[in-house]
């Protein structure tokens, strides 16, 4: 009998109906019909659920369920286009694997369905009971930038203050972290400056470490709209798509990056081209710095990043001052053993030729997940919800006056970060952790020692959309969960815009919202009057509003949900002040109708510092900079190739669970792992594209059919981030500010495989 048959037998058993009380409340859990604020035969828009681009689809419905949709070609950030997944967005939906009933272990070792009552149940009695017997400190969660806001939010409040666990991170730790930091630590608060407008508006644009072209495609359209004829710089070891459509590729050393920005910032203060007006009005450190990169000859720094000394020379020329310059960075900059003090560097670069807060500049660092940045600052993993502190008393006693809790109940510093975690499973100081919507079976850094972990806990507890991934494969439990298009909620793009997700589609079987399950919960646990004003996403956006007050990141100027839609999404800041305000006069969208026109505009497209001032208490940026450190593990001659990984096509998702249910963009993708090569190293292996080869670094190895291609230099080879196989290659070396895992870099070698 399959899941779905076993299901089927369970709603049969059970008279054919749902034995919880949600049976009798099914709108308040999300089950049945779309929403009342959606007519049954309409056209809707709402933001896409993959990338954090956050482009807005147009979604036309008929019975009340999502037929078909078109990208949105009023909405400030799409202007019309969708990549692959987005036209491809609902597909997923109705995958045959989709989780639509709880799943629990049972003693014969196989997976059964249970009714939600009993998974609740399971699930708190176990976790209170290692609670009891091991501490707080015992249980642990790992969640997502890819939920909705408030789902983000009211997990962080009911594992936190209800359940009152200690430790929970999420899967922005391998990607965002590193920014989170960088950004804390020169700006004094985690604020991207940018809007998408300064793609169009630069008149250079320097992308480090970062491929658009694949991983944010419609953010590269915004810069094929640059009628300003832009210089395009690529720094990035392989000839990526996008390194092709620049102007110039800067082909570095794999990890040199850090050297190359000094480097670049010694030529300048060398030549004079920097704006000491600026960085005397706004800035602080700055000497310091001075002293620091007069050592980064561009003699010795040429031979370090491979680039040599001229095209250093020809680099800093072409940012300097005079032009519109605009820095942009992804996981090529994040992923790395140095990676906050490498994104500092970009900063710095850009403080110091003073391009920021004004149109086409900026130290910008591109997010990765729909709603990266709601995680950053209201998922109360890392920092408290606001973009808060937990060592700072007086942000902990805020926290506790809007939730009516005592503040001494509030932990003074931040939980383990997610290999710390993974460490102390290993070590048996935790013994269940709880995973929502994230993947890390295929995800993590190191497979070898994430499978060991998995192996030693008492209770792994997955809720996810589908019952076959990687790591709900592993699991003792599962909660199915409603996916994007199934339910409501708010997700912040990396241009810091708030847009929605709408209910369009009933979610199968008995799936639920991430938000209902945490509710659930939070009853079954016994903590539910901690989220008693929270009864519906739109409430808990009510109170992150709140949370919001006063804060850099306030939005308390966003009335509601019908708001963010009129608007076109709302970037964030927006306090409340502003909106009392007279409509301000730049950058207001012409679009808007006569009816809007009587309210207060909401400027479309907004970036900070115009005025200069930072979030340090003394209003200044702080140049941030330490020694290069060493590769964590150098090629050998018995592992003679760094092994770089990342995105490998528009049309591929991450662990591929969802793009992956989708006939056409599995037509977009290979079939088969692959493994990037230089044609000089093939013919001197005997490889031809095509042929299988063994991947194999000191952790594990890993089968793929060899790509011979240019795109990567001679010793190094690259492999999709998308197959399994590559992380049981990965090297767990992690950035010392950030913790985020260097996924970029590692020593493998390859051997040819008979196999077809
Ligand atoms: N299609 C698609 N789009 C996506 C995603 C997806 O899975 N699929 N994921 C989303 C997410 S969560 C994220 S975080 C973003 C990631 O977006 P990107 O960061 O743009 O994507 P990656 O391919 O991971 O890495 C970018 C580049 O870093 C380069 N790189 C490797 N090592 C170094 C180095 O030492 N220095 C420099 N300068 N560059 C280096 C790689 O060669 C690669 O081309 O994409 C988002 N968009
Ligand atoms: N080697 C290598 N590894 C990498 C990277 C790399 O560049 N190289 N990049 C890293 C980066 S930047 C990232 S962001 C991570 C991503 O790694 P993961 O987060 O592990 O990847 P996803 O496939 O996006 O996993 C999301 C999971 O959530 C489920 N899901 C989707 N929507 C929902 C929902 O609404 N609710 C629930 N409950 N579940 C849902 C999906 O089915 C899927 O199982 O990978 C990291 N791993
Ligand atoms: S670029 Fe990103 S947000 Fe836009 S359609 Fe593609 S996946 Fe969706
Ligand atoms: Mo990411």
């Amino acid at each position: 009998m399959d899941l779905k048959e076993k299901f089927t037998e369970l709603m049969r058993q059970r008279g054919g109906r749902l034995t919880h009380e949600m049976v009798l409340t099914p709108g308040r859990f999300g089950l049945g019909q779309t929403p009342k604020r959606l007519q049954p035969d309409s056209t809707t828009s709402m933001i896409c659920g993959y990338c954090s681009t956050g482009c807005s689809l147009k979604i036309h419905l008929k019975d009340g369920k999502a037929v078909n949709l078109t990208p949105d070609p009023d909405y400030p950030v799409n202007l019309g286009m969708a990549c692959p997944k987005g036209w491809e967005a609902l597909t997923p939906l109705k995958a045959d694997d989709r989780a639509v009933t709880p799943l629990l272990r049972g003693g014969d070792g196989k997976m059964a369905p249970v009714d939600w009552d009993t998974a609740l149940k399971v699930f708190t009695d176990r976790l209170k009971a290692i609670i009891a017997k091991h501490g707080p400190e015992s249980v642990a969660f790992l969640s997502t930038g890819q939920i909705p806001a408030e789902e983000m939010f009211i997990l962080g409040l009911l594992s936190k203050f209800g359940m009152g666990l200690i430790h929970g991170d999420a899967n922005t730790r391998q990607c965002m972290a590193t920014s989170h930091v960088a950004y804390k630590q020169s700006f004094g608060f985690d604020a991207p400056p940018f809007s998408y407008k300064d793609f169009e508006e630069s008149d250079v644009l320097v992308f480090h470490g970062a491929n658009p072209c694949i991983a944010h495609p419609i953010m590269w359209e915004r810069v094929m709209m640059n009628k300003r004829k832009p210089e395009i710089l690529v720094v990035d070891p392989r000839q990526t798509e996008t390194a092709l459509a620049a102007t110039r590729h800067y082909p570095l050393q794999p990890k040199s990056d850090l050297p190359l920005l000094y480097g670049l910032a010694n030529i300048l203060i060398r030549e004079g081209w920097i704006d000491q007006a600026y960085i005397d009005a706004h800035t602080t450190g700055f000497d310091g710095f001075k002293t620091f990169v007069a050592t980064y000859d561009p003699e010795m720094v040429g031979k370090l990043t491979g680039l040599g000394s001229k095209r250093l020379m020809e680099f800093a020329d072409l940012i300097r001052p005079g032009k519109r310059v605009s820095h942009w960075w992804t996981m090529g900059v994040n992923q790395s053993h140095e990676g906050v003090r490498t994104a500092q560097a970009i900063i710095n670069l850009a403080l110091m030729t003073g391009n920021i807060g004004k149109p086409g500049t900026g130290a910008n660092s591109i997010t990765g997940q729909v709603n990266a940045m709601g995680s950053r600052l209201f998922s109360n993993t890392t920092g408290l919800p606001g973009g808060r502190n937990y060592p700072d008393a007086q942000h902990r006693k805020e926290v506790a006056d809007i939730l009516g809790i005592d503040a001494a109940g509030i932990q003074d510093k931040p939980g383990l970060a997610y290999d710390q975690i993974l460490e102390q499973v290993i070590s048996g100081k935790i013994k269940a952790l709880w995973v929502i919507a994230t993947n890390p079976a295929h995800s993590w850094v190191n497979q070898a020692e994430f499978r060991l972990a998995a192996s030693k806990l008492d209770l792994l507890v997955v809720q996810d959309m589908y019952h076959d991934t990687d790591t709900a494969k592993l699991a003792h439990l599962v909660l199915p969960s409603a996916g994007w298009g199934e339910k409501e909620g708010t997700v912040i793009n990396s241009e810091r815009r708030i847009g929605l997700f709408k209910k369009v589609y009933p979610a199968p079987g008995q799936a639920l919202a991430d938000f209902y399950i945490f509710k659930l919960i939070a009853k079954y646990w016994g903590c539910e009057d901690l989220l008693k004003d929270m009864q519906t996403p739109e409430q808990a956006f009510q109170m992150m509003k709140r949370f919001s007050a006063g804060r850099p990141c306030d939005i308390t100027g966003i009335a509601d949900y019908p708001m963010i839609d009129r608007e076109g999404g709302i970037q964030w800041p927006l306090p409340a002040s502003a909106m009392a305000k007279a409509p301000s006069s730049d950058g207001i969208d012409a679009t808007r109708s006569a009816a809007d026109s009587a309210r207060p505009a909401v400027t479309r497209e907004r970036r900070l510092f115009e005025d200069g001032r930072y979030y340090h208490p003394d209003g200044k940026a702080k140049f941030q900079f330490a020694p290069p450190q060493p590769i964590p593990e150098p090629v050998t001659a018995e592992f003679p190739f760094a092994l770089l990984t990342g995105r490998w096509s528009s049309a591929q998702w991450h662990t591929n669970t969802r793009t992956g249910k989708s006939a056409v963009l599995r037509k977009l993708y290979s079939a088969d792992p692959l493994v990037e090569i230089h044609p000089e190293d093939a013919s001197r292996l005997k490889l031809a594209s095509g042929d299988w080869v063994q991947v194999k670094s000191r952790r594990g190895q890993a089968r793929a059919r060899a790509a011979v291609s240019s795109t990567v230099q001679p010793g190094q080879v690259f492999m999709p981030m998308h197959d399994v196989e590559v992380n049981r290659l990965t090297f767990p070396a992690f950035d010392p500010h950030s913790r985020q895992p260097s996924y970029k870099h590692c020593a493998v070698r390859l051997e040819k495989d008979g196999g077809d």
